[in-house]
């Protein structure tokens, strides 16, 4: 006979979070939710009782914090809408939030479980592709800490982002089926489901007061269900929702159809319906124009839109004051549909005036934009968006005619201004710009870093920025403190808080500055370098188990993980490091310290060159790592299925932070300060947030190379030329003759010609022209790394002075300046 858990005790098992009551709860939820006991235990079970158990005791939190949104009738509140969510593993972030990992782990130690193992085994859902969805999560976990009302609205992907493995240095992806063991953090809100609408016609009626007015006939519909995720805040009293959309049929089954005997037509729609949310497209950049991506994008924002609406009715407020309710944040122009959706609910849906329903919009939404590169700015030709969303593209025409009337106005006669602000790009295919429509719809635009702000209103933007400069504004992005040092990096938590108190975990600007006073200490100095040893030995580890490959926790971990793209230059950094193993060759018995060269991160599958930066980069570290007259110096290891996971190990880990992409491309990077306020140095250019970055740490705790942006533009202005680069410069030239030689292929000189041919042929990412620049920054970076008290006291005023990176700051930010809303804590 098992003998149950009981209920002897008198602690609630729901909310008690002393050791002997988490442990109550623990067994409870083990014997009643997973059918099981401590003796037949799977660690999966012994996962989801945990986890269960955490989740019940943020449900005070979470119910109080759907009552803030849909009860009080003066509060404004963040609608953050996103394709993606990159929200990382949960447990351990939910332990850190509601404050009991000791009375939890002390609990589960009394069950002989580890929750350190518990935590580490949790397969996160990769509903992002890297950057963009990464920042969105950690401005949930800001707005949660901050105390500022949110609701995330998103996508729930049955399959996010592929899983990464190396064959033969090749990547390979596999399906990520991150639902199979179920996700005890989401609960399914079946009661506020919606049906979005696709295809079909419109057409025109009189309405009852005689009006003339438009209506939608979908050829489909589709049911949106959401699922709703809570976010809580650090210190476990102020709860938000990410509530993500999945795509259902409106009837799962045609039993017209099924009568007659044909079964597969009767799931057809079932099936055909589910595709919607089927898959999470995996490039980062530059988008694909595929009619499913639309449906995507046009589903979230519907079925959020219309969430919105039910919840101003619920209010019982009058629709011209729906702005007053919802800030609606646009994270780049994936949502940007919801501009024309929400005037087609006024409009076609609420018989509200035109004007009006203008005027309530634009004060709605704001925009943020993400990228500079023109490759990545949404386009859909005009054919493909009107068969989908025939009313929304009349729409778009309408808001379009009104808006060329007043640039007209404006500036009279200057046609070919009118064509650069259309919403329409009229050269064939005829499309729609949706950055376009996301300005014009919204009252606020804003850049990602001080120097993408300036690119986007001088450049990209620069007709807009003159036409309604008051819209532009910058935000330089943040990253939390919670998951990426207090969560991530526990050893040096702990050691910051012996010596500054914990209050920096929630008051990160205002409070890590005080860690300076440190900077020379020698005991401190040795207790920091103790622990970044430490947590490079736990990534030894983990390279030692899966790749096989040994890294000497004695080396400097210089480390380059991010999404593989030609802008990022992840092939300027190969070949330095094949530089660096030419050095070795010429002059083995020279001196030469201990290097670990790290990459991580995955390219879109269908980007070639990428791809094929991953296999020369694994032929690389195979040649050198296995070279006896390096004897393990120089190592370089490719870690697998970069992901917020593995990141939590990397970036404690790291010495050297490598951001080196060409001035002007990266909008903003994260990763940069994620590795910063771990206590790595950077090695980078001009770019981006590192700007702004180096001028927080001071220049001289920056390795600064390469162009700058203005300096791009002039090099290329005078024709650029990459093979006079290589020509003149012997150890570039020999480098890339490897290459082509075939020294890291086994001879074959074809595998690798690509990548070289485009070097010294196009070099769009101007990789030569820097390359001498960076390898005169890699000599600087091996002499402070040989002073060790000046390496350290570097290392340490990295974290102590990029207070300002904390996406608390961010969002206090848009809070000011975009949304006008008061953060209630903090
Ligand atoms: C993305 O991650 C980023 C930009 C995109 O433009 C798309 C994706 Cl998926 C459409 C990144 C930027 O590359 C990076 O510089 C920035 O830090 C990040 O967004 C967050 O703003």
């Amino acid at each position: 006979m098992p003998k149950g858990p009981g209920n002897k005790s008198c602690h609630n098992v729901r909310t008690d979070c002393t050791a002997p009551g988490l442990r109550q709860a623990v067994l409870d939820n083990l014997y009643y939710v997973s059918g099981n006991t401590p003796v037949t235990a799977s660690a999966q079970d012994w996962y989801d009782a945990v986890a269960y158990c955490v989740r019940d005791r943020m449900l005070k939190a979470w119910n109080e914090g759907i009552e803030r949104i849909t009860k009080a009738l003066d509060l404004r509140a963040v609608a953050y809408l996103s394709a993606e969510f990159l929200i990382g593993p949960q447990l351990g972030s939910n332990v850190l939030a509601l404050g009991i990992a000791e009375p939890l782990r002390e609990a589960l130690a009394t069950l002989g479980q580890d929750l350190d193992a518990i935590v580490d085994g949790e397969h996160e859902p990769g509903l992002g592709n890297g950057g963009l969805g990464r920042l969105a999560a950690c401005y949930m976990d800001s707005m949660a800490t901050l105390g500022v009302p949110a609701i995330g609205y998103g996508i729930h992907y049955e399959f996010g982002m592929f899983t990464q493995t190396i064959r033969d240095g090749w990547q390979v992806e596999m399906a990520d089926k991150w639902l199979r063991q179920g996700f005890p953090w989401e609960i399914v809100q079946h009661e506020f489901a919606v049906e979005v609408g696709l295809g079909g016609s419109t057409e025109t009626f009189l309405d009852a007061g005689g009006r003339l007015r438009v209506r939608w006939n979908p050829e489909k519909r589709i049911l949106a269900v959401p699922h709703d995720i809570p976010v809580i805040g650090y210190g476990g009293t102020f709860c938000n929702v990410l509530r993500l959309w999945s795509a259902e049929a409106v009837d799962a089954f045609d039993f017209g159809s099924f009568s007659s005997g044909d079964y597969g037509k009767a799931v057809e729609e079932k099936i055909l319906s589910e595709t919607i949310s089927k898959v999470l497209y995996p490039n980062d950049e530059p988008y694909q124009g595929k009619v499913l991506r639309l449906g995507q994008q046009y589903f979230f924002v519907s079925a959020s839109l219309r969430d919105m609406l039910r919840v101003q009715q619920m209010l019982g407020k009058p629709l011209d004051t729906f702005h007053t309710t919802f800030a609606i944040q646009l994270n780049d122009t994936h949502p940007a549909v919801a501009v024309a959706e929400l005037m087609r609910l006024l409009v076609d849906g609420h018989g509200m005036e035109w004007e009006r329903a203008w005027a309530v919009t634009t004060k709605c939404f704001s925009y943020t934009n993400h990228t500079l590169l023109p490759e990545a700015l949404e386009k859909w030709p005009v054919e493909l968006f009107g068969g989908l969303l025939p009313r929304h593209l009349e729409i778009i025409y309408e808001i379009n005619r009104r808006f060329l009337e007043e640039v007209r106005a404006a500036y009279p006669g200057d046609e070919g201004l009118a064509a650069r602000l259309s919403l329409i790009d009229e050269a064939s295919p005829r499309s729609v710009r949706m950055a376009h429509l996301a300005v014009v719809g919204s009252h606020a635009v804003n850049g990602v870093a001080a120097l993408h702000t300036e690119l986007l209103k001088t450049h990209v933007m620069q007709d807009f920025a003159a036409l309604t400069p008051q819209k532009f504004c910058n935000v330089t992005n943040g990253v939390t403190p919670r998951r990426f040092l207090a969560l991530c990096n526990p050893r040096l938590a702990a050691c910051i808080t012996s010596r500054i108190g914990p209050a920096w975990i929630n008051r990160f600007e205002e409070e890590i500055g005080k860690l300076e006073a440190f900077a020379d200490d020698p005991g401190f100095q040795a207790q920091w370098r103790g622990i970044k040893r430490e947590n490079k030995a736990a990534l030894s580890a983990l390279a030692e188990k899966h790749l096989g490959v040994a890294l000497n926790p004695d080396a400097v971990f210089d480390v380059q993980v991010k999404r593989v793209h030609e802008y990022k230059r992840q092939h300027l950094n190969i070949l330095r490091v094949i530089a660096l193993y030419s050095a070795i060759k010429r002059d083995p018995g020279a001196e030469f310290s201990p290097l670990a060269v790290l990459f991580g991160g995955k390219a879109a599958p269908g980007y070639f060159m990428a791809k094929r930066v991953i296999k020369l980069i694994h032929n690389v570290a195979q040649v050198i790592n296995g070279d006896p007259d390096v004897g393990g110096r120089l190592t370089v290891a490719y870690i697998p299925n970069f992901n917020v996971r593995v990141g939590q190990v990397v970036y404690p880990a790291a010495d050297i932070s490598q951001q080196i992409s060409l001035a002007g491309k990266e909008a903003s990077g994260t990763g940069n300060m994620k590795f910063g306020i771990n206590g790595a140095v950077t090695m980078g250019t001009l770019d981006g947030a590192n700007v702004e970055m180096r001028q927080c740490v001071g220049e001289e705790n920056f390795f600064l190379f390469g162009l700058t942006a203005p300096e791009v533009v002039e090099v290329k202005r005078n024709g650029y030329d990459p093979r006079a680069y290589a020509a003149t410069d012997p150890v570039l030239g020999q480098a890339l003759d490897m290459i082509a030689s075939g020294a890291f292929s086994a001879g074959d000189r074809e595998i690798f010609r690509p990548i070289v041919d485009n070097l010294l042929y196009q070099d769009e990412y101007m990789v030569l022209a820097d390359f001498a620049s960076y390898m005169h920054c890699q000599a600087l970076v091996m002499e402070a790394c040989r002073d060790t008290a000046r390496f350290t006291r570097m290392s340490i005023l990295n974290v102590a002075r990029l207070g300002k990176f904390s996406s608390d700051r961010s969002i206090r930010d848009y809070c000011r300046d975009i949304w006008n809303i008061t953060p209630e804590l903090g």
